[in-house]
C-alpha cells in the first residue's frame, strides 16, 4: 500500500520482547496517532485491581495467554472508545481465533511484523524496567532511565514485570511459536503484512519509517 490513508488502521506484531512497544512509541510521537497495547491494558486492571485484572493476573505473571472470549470483548470494546483517530494495535490478536473476531469487525490496513532473533530477546528481558502507569519502558543499557529505578517523565518508581522472570519468558515464547505464530500467515494470506527485521530496534527503525512515511505523513 502506497496511498496516504487518512484514519490508519495498523497493527504490529512480533515475538515477546522484540520491541514492539519500543517501536510503538517512536511511531505514536513521529505520527501522532493511537497506541492500543493489550498487554499494557491488561497491566493497567492488574494495578488497579478491577474484577477483570484480577481474573487476568495469573494468566500475565505465569506467561500464559489469556483466553479468546475474554480478550476479544475486552480489545473491541477498547478499540470502540478510539474515536475518529488512526490507531496502532500492539500485542492483540494473538491466535487466529482473536484475529477472525477483529476482521469482522475492524479490518486493519497494514500489518508491521518484527522479527528479531530469540537469543537476542532474551538477554533483553533481564534488563527491562517498565512504569506502569504509562506504559514507559526502560532497559538497562540501551534506553537507560536518567535516574536508576526512576520513570523519567513522572520520577515514579520502575518495576520489572513478573513475567519476564525466565521461567516465564521459556513459556511466553513457546506460546508464541505455537499459537501466535499462524497469525502471521493469517495477514500474509491477506497481502497487508510486511516484515522488519534486525537485532535491535535501532536498526529496525528507519525501515519502519520509509515503509509509513507514504502512508503517514502529510
Ligand atoms: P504483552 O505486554 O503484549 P509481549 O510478551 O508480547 O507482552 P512485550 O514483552 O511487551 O511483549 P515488546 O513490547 O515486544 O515486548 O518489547 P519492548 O517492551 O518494546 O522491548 C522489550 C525490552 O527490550 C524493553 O526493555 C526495551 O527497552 C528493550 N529494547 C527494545 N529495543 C532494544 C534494543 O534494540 N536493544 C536493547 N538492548 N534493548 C531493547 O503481553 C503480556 C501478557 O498479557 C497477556 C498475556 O498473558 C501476555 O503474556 N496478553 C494476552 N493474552 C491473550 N491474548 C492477547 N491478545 C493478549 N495480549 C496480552
Ligand atoms: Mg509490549
Amino acid at each position: 500500500m502506497t496511498a496516504r490513508v487518512k484514519l490508519l488502521k495498523a497493527l504490529i506484531l512480533g515475538a515477546p520482547a522484540s520491541g514492539k512497544g519500543t517501536i510503538s512509541s517512536r511511531i505514536v510521537k513521529k505520527y501522532k496517532i493511537e497506541h492500543v497495547s493489550s498487554g499494557d491494558k491488561l497491566r493497567d486492571h492488574i494495578e488497579k485491581q478491577t474484577d477483570l485484572g484480577k481474573e487476568v493476573k495469573v494468566y500475565l505473571n505465569e506467561g500464559k495467554l489469556v483466553p479468546d472470549d475474554v480478550m476479544i470483548k475486552f480489545m473491541i470494546t477498547e478499540l470502540g472508545k478510539v474515536n475518529n483517530k488512526p490507531w496502532l494495535l500492539d500485542g492483540f490478536p494473538r491466535t487466529v481465533a482473536q484475529a477472525n473476531a477483529l476482521w469482522k469487525v475492524q479490518p486493519v490496513d497494514v500489518v508491521l511484523n518484527l522479527v528479531v532473533p530469540f537469543e537476542v530477546i532474551i538477554d533483553r528481558v533481564k534488563n527491562r524496567w517498565v512504569h506502569l502507569a504509562s506504559g514507559r519502558v526502560y532497559n538497562i543499557g540501551f534506553n537507560t532511565p536518567k535516574v536508576e529505578g526512576k520513570d523519567d517523565d513522572t520520577g515514579e518508581d520502575l518495576v520489572q514485570r513478573p513475567d519476564d522472570k525466565p521461567e516465564a519468558v521459556k513459556k511466553r515464547l513457546e506460546i508464541y511459536e505455537s499459537v501466535t505464530r499462524p497469525v502471521i500467515d493469517f495477514y500474509k494470506d491477506k497481502g497487508i503484512l510486511t516484515q522488519f527485521e534486525g537485532r535491535t530496534s535501532d536498526e529496525i527503525w528507519p525501515k519502519v519509517t520509509t515503509y509509513l512515511d507514504p502512508i503517514l505523513s502529510k
